[in-house]
């Protein structure tokens, strides 16, 4: 981060390109420091294995696969084309960090979808794979980092052109229709255990888009699910093939309903492992304006976006998010290209706990001091969902969990396991909330002393003394 002396304004540079920031600005010198690993293009790191795996079975020619090594997008592609309103809570500054206020670092590869829509305008039938580094502004724990990786597909069908007896728009729609089915047909079935709970989608909260056929659009679904529970398949027996020793259930997987702005109806695949349901994927029928302003008028086809940590995690056994971004060859020496491996964990080292309190100013819709920096103040959803409200500039001053993590990863970077509510009252008199943070520092690599945790402790104290906050 460069700050001109001259006229006092900061800015940076990044991969090459020169930002200056403004009030909007909240991205860190921690997180550009991560900016360009493409860890995606490191050919024995487990997300790039992963990313080849899910590659196999989305194969070409239908689908060209492609990478975005640059991260800075305009907040046009990552909310504005794909429909999201302008209250989106998705495009807070609590949630996503902002280079400037018309430019952020994308929060997931569908930031490029008008732009690789548009690359399949004179290709009939086709699709694309995307693959990228995404940033959010996010709780710590083991499996949240602020910035991941998404790999997004999608495919269309065109309207058959019209030969061979085919005349009226109907006939060609038919015709179209009648091609999504075999195309659906050819996809392997299997015998996962599914669980639909949103086969019937066709209703108030996840509808048929008007303009479209409701019996087309339900071919469009059913090639979306049967060809992501191919994907499941797939990638999970390589997973269980890779832990011989254990005895497997078999897969169970799980449709549920979703909402994304640019998808409907909208869906989300979890899966069933180790106890537990897994969210990996959000889905859906792609809104047709979206199609139709990236000149694909007489195609209709789905889209999805996953998290590549969330799978890798399963397939490696990799227990923490943070390790992907470990340079420690004991990390990544167990890895090779093409191979499914169980990762070995190296000597745990111990944990540091370090807890942080303090009250909550009352009322965050009274006083909003200039250039304090937050938002509404609800619960921080989970999966960065629709509960929360505040479009970038009209943020009243209030505490908002996301600025401790902020604070925790500017300052200790990987070295922060997790932050977690450990304590919350409201005093009986006064009306005032006090909250007690816990913050785990720990090291992969090496035992932290005293003296550095202290340090990086102390540092946090003093920037949450900046928040809206009064610390105890
Ligand atoms: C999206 O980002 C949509 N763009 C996905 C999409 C694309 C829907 C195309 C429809 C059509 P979501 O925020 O749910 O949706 O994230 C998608 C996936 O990314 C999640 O299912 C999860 O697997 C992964 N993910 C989300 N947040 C994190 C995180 N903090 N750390 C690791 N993985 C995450
Ligand atoms: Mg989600």
């Amino acid at each position: 981060i460069i700050k001109d002396a001259a006229t006092s304004r900061s800015g940076v540079n990044i991969l090459g390109r020169p930002y200056v920031f403004d009030s909007t600005t909240n991205v860190t010198e921690s997180i550009l420091g991560l900016v360009g690993r493409k860890l995606y293009d490191t050919p024995n790191h487990p997300i790039a294995i992963t990313r080849k795996l899910i590659q196999s079975v989305f194969r070409p020619p239908r689908f060209e696969h492609h990478t975005a090594a640059d991260p800075v997008v305009s907040t046009n592609d990552n909310f504005d084309v794909l429909g999201f309103p302008a209250d989106h809570p998705g495009r807070s500054r609590t949630d996503t960090y902002y280079v400037d206020s018309k430019t952020v670092l994308r929060t997931h590869t569908s930031a490029h979808q008008h732009a690789a829509f548009r690359g399949l305008r004179h290709r009939g039938d086709s699709g694309y794979t995307i693959c990228a580094d995404v940033y959010r502004r996010d709780s710590i724990d083991r499996s949240h980092f602020p910035v991941f990786h998404q790999m997004e597909a999608a495919c269309v069908w065109k309207l058959r052109p019209p030969k061979e007896g085919i005349h009226t728009r109907l006939q060609q729609q038919d015709a179209r229709a009648h091609h999504i089915r075999s195309n659906t047909e050819g996809i392997p079935r299997h015998d996962l255990e599914i669980i639909d709970e949103a086969g019937s989608y066709d209703d108030q909260t996840n509808p048929v888009q008007i303009v479209h056929d409701p019996d087309e659009a339900q071919l469009v679904v059913e090639n979306l699910k049967r060809s992501l529970e191919n994907l499941v398949q797939k990638v999970f027996v390589a997973a269980q093939a890779a832990q011989p020793d254990v005895k497997h259930e078999p897969l169970k997987v799980r449709w549920i309903e979703a909402y994304f702005p640019f998808t409907s109806p909208s869906f989300e695949l979890e899966v069933f492992w180790q106890g537990d349901w897994l969210e990996l994927l959000g889905c859906g029928v792609t809104k047709q304006e979206i199609l139709d302003n990236a000149g694909l008028r007489d195609h209709i086809g789905w889209a999805w976006g996953l998290g590549i940590e969330r799978l890798a995690m399963v397939l490696f056994d990799i227990p923490d998010i943070r390790l992907f971004w470990s340079q420690d060859e004991r990390f990544l020496k167990q890895f090779k290209q093409g191979q499914i491996t169980r990762f070995k964990s190296f000597s745990k080292y111990p944990p540091c706990y370090k807890d942080i309190s303090f009250w909550v100013r009352p009322s965050p819709a009274a006083a909003s001091p200039i250039g304090a920096q937050s938002s509404s103040g609800a619960a921080a959803a989970a999966g960065g969902d629709a509960t929360k409200a505040s479009p970038a500039d009209t943020q009243p001053a209030a505490f908002h969990e996301n600025d401790i993590m902020e604070i925790v990863r500017d300052v200790a970077g990987t070295l922060a396991e997790d932050v977690k509510l450990v304590d919350e009252f409201v005093h009986p008199k006064t009306g005032k909330k006090s909250l007690c943070y816990r913050v785990n520092y720990r090291s992969h690599e090496r035992t932290l002393t005293n003296e550095e945790t202290n340090d990086m402790h102390e540092k946090v104290t003093r920037k949450v003394a900046e928040l809206p906050v009064e610390i105890r």
